[in-house]
């Protein structure tokens, strides 16, 4: 059988055209040069021919499967560019939606607690002051009226640094310290509140750890009473804690306060935890902060911050907190 070259040049280039995917080309390829193409029918009929026209259709034969070869060539490299963009398409990622749907993480509730307070009081007026966690004895204990070997040190298993004289350098076991930091630093009066961490080797158990957070507030003007300081406490724990909640002054002994009170709030089962301690400031504690005691006067309390979130979320275990388990963090 005659081949029309031209037509089936022509047939073939269309048909390579039309090929839509890979798939398609390799069967198009199959049909146009494998072994039942019209082209190497041809080619095996070249036998039959003359020794002249052998070699002229051989040739042209040649000549028009380079042809094919090079189109089914180039049309392959066209698909599999088209088939790499749309691979790429399909396997873009896009990292904002792998994330949607997730949990964001958020504060840890001591935190919350923390910025809540500041909140709070700042609202009330008072600034926010800071001091460092790596104390000196005279600003943890004898600027606060405990004389060295004064018993009352005792009241704190306090951590000592190694560090110049023995018990010369400590991690503050309280954040009342930064009273005295305060006073040093500005003149009266003074409406601040010192929130920090504080350290004591006292064993953990379910109101105690050994690293835990104190928020101290000090007030330091005119005719202060313990009104003001009473009213104070009132305010801040009604708009901290909400209504309902019972709370109670009980004498206490601090040397940097007198009187000195401790603060308690009642849990639901009806026991009361004690929150913090407070009082009016000592007039030695005015000395120590350069203030004349005849001419100032001002209240002081510290709370633990940590057990005020305990009260408020209604958490029974103060360790809670610092397990870092997930899934019960994310509850607040
Ligand atoms: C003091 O630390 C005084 N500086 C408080 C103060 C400030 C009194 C200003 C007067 C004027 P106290 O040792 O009681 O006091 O501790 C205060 C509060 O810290 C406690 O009421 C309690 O809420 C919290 N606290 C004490 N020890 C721990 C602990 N190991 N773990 C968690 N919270 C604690």
């Amino acid at each position: 059988m005659e081949l029309d070259l031209e037509k089936h040049l022509a047939e073939a280039a269309a048909s390579i055209e039309d090929a839509a995917d890979l798939d398609a080309l390799s069967e198009v390829d199959t049909a146009l040069l494998g072994k039942k193409s019209a082209v190497t029918a041809a080619k095996r009929g070249l036998g039959d021919l003359e020794p002249d026209q052998r070699r002229e259709m051989g040739g042209r034969l040649n000549e028009a499967r380079a042809t094919i070869e090079g189109l089914v060539a180039s049309r392959r490299t066209e698909l599999e560019a088209a088939a790499r963009v749309v691979r790429l398409e399909a396997e873009r990622m896009d990292l904002t939606e792998a994330d949607r749907g997730r949990r964001l993480g958020h504060r840890h509730v001591v935190t919350q607690t923390w910025d809540r307070l500041e909140d709070l009081f700042v609202g009330m007026g008072y600034t926010v002051a800071e001091g460092p966690e790596i104390e000196d004895e005279w600003h943890n204990f004898g600027a606060l009226n405990f004389p060295l070997g004064h018993p009352a040190r005792d009241m704190y298993d306090t951590l000592y640094v190694d560090y110049g004289e023995p018990q010369s350098t400590l991690l503050r076991t309280h954040t009342s310290p930064v009273q005295i930091r305060v006073m040093e630093a500005g003149e009266p009066p003074f409406y601040s509140i010192m929130p920090g961490r504080v350290f004591r080797s006292d064993t953990a158990d379910a109101t105690h750890m050994p690293v835990f957070h104190q928020l101290e507030a000090l007030v330091v003007d005119r005719d202060i009473t313990f009104g003001d300081l009473a009213g104070t406490l009132e305010a801040f724990t009604t708009a901290y804690f909400g209504e309902g909640f019972t709370t109670r002054l009980r004498p206490s002994y601090f040397p940097f306060t007198e009187p000195s009170a401790e603060f308690d709030v009642q849990r639901p089962d009806g026991s009361w935890l004690e929150l913090g301690g407070c009082g009016m400031v000592h007039p030695e504690v005015l000395r120590a902060g350069g203030l004349d005691p005849e001419e100032w006067s001002g209240f002081a309390f510290g709370f633990g911050l940590d057990r005020l979130a305990l009260m408020r979320h209604g958490i029974d275990d103060l360790r809670e907190l610092f397990r870092n388990d997930h899934r019960f963090l994310s509850q607040f």
